[in-house]
């Protein structure tokens, strides 16, 4: 079987860094799933297990500089259950939050050129969610969509009330109702989905990304998906990410359901979501301006005649804050690890003048 990296979103920005790194195109593979380090990989001959070269895990600073799901890579094999990853090609976009638990990023997918932010339309609606999954989109590149699934629990039409209210904080953000129940606003989903590009689903645990994945991939679901059933503990959430192919060409990216929706280094997408709070804050009279009660400020006075909502402001405030402490703490950590580096030297040093 041969397949065409084009089939899997290969594209002229690949291209130009293959040409200038001096890959051979048949040592390219996307990597369509990652399980704890153990990657598959969707090369031009088919899928291989693959694992990442001992040198790349040694120069990796951070999750960043691993492979992820969507990842084009270069790599080297001997046959299909053995494949190792020599090194990652820049991304184009990616979609990433800080771990939980601990002080590091976590790349939830490289490549994509769409997310859908899906939200279960009978749960607990905080539109504060949805602002935390769009300024992450945004500052990875990745033009967001959000999906107001399961409106078969709602009564009639009761929906628009969500809409309305996602569309007043952010009007430049595409909206589809959708249910797989009542196959509602499905066709019109699909129909942003074109061939050769890559969507991805997020959103909170069990808001049906799993289920609308096999809604549009129907019986094609990748190769992939054999696999991990193989290895599935009967567990229905989702645990890895796969990539599944559409009928039409377009590539499906599952993600896991997310309990905390962290910020990494993301100021940047922060202001994309908030661009009108954003623009706003560069005509306050201080330029360090905190807004809480300096004269001149621009935000407070739109606040005051209702031209910004105060509660997306209290948003924008607190991912803004969340990015700028999480972007120290990883820089505090850099100049540690560093330091460290630096001592042991030192001490190497030492122990050799000592003995000679
Ligand atoms: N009523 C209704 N139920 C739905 C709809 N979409 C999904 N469900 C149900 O919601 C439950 C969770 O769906 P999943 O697709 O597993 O959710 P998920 O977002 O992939 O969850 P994780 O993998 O845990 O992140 C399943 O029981 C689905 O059958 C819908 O449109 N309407
Ligand atoms: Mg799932
Ligand atoms: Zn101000």
């Amino acid at each position: 079987m041969h397949f065409e990296l084009e089939q899997f979103g290969y594209g002229f920005f690949q291209e130009q860094h293959r040409l200038e790194s001096g890959v051979s195109r048949d040592k390219i593979a996307r990597v369509v799933s990652d399980s704890r380090e153990k990657y598959l990989i969707q090369t031009s001959h088919g899928i291989y297990r693959a694992t990442i070269a001992g040198k790349l895990r040694h120069v990796a600073e951070t999750r960043r500089d691993l492979p992820a799901v969507g990842d084009w890579v270069a790599f080297t094999c001997a046959d299909h259950e053995n494949a190792v990853i020599d090194s990652v090609f820049p991304r184009r976009t990616n979609l990433e939050r800080s771990a939980v638990g601990k002080l590091d990023i976590q790349i939830i997918a490289a490549n994509v050129d769409t997310a859908f932010v899906v939200i279960s339309a009978d749960r607990d609606f905080r539109i504060n969610r949805i602002d935390r999954y769009l300024a992450l989109i945004l500052n990875g590149g990745i033009n967001p969509v959000v999906l107001i699934n399961k409106c078969d629990l709602l009564a009639d039409g009761d929906w628009r009330d969500l809409e309305m209210h996602i569309f007043r904080r952010h009007p430049a953000v595409e909206i589809f109702a959708t249910s797989l129940v009542s196959g509602m606003g499905l066709e019109e989903v699909r129909q942003i989905m074109k061939a050769g590009q890559t969507f991805c689903f997020t959103g909170s645990s069990g808001v049906g990304k799993s289920s609308l994945i096999n809604h549009f991939a129907g019986e094609h679901l990748f190769e992939t998906s054999q696999i991990s059933q193989t290895t599935s503990r009967g567990c229905h959430t989702t645990t890895s990410r796969h990539l599944h192919m559409l009928p039409n060409g377009a590539l499906l990216l599952d993600t896991p359901g997310m309990r905390e929706v962290a910020m990494s280094d993301a100021e940047n997408g922060v202001g994309a979501t908030f661009a009108e709070i954003e623009a706003l804050t560069s005509e306050c009279r201080f330029t360090d301006c905190t807004h809480t009660n300096e004269p001149g400020c621009a935000i407070l006075a739109a606040i005051a005649s209702a031209a910004i909502d105060e509660n997306a402001f209290n948003s924008y405030q607190k991912l803004k804050r969340e990015s700028a402490r999480f972007e120290q703490k990883m820089h505090d950590r850099r100049r540690a690890d560093k330091n460290f580096g630096k001592m042991a030297r030192e001490v190497l040093k030492m122990k050799k003048i000592l003995k000679g």
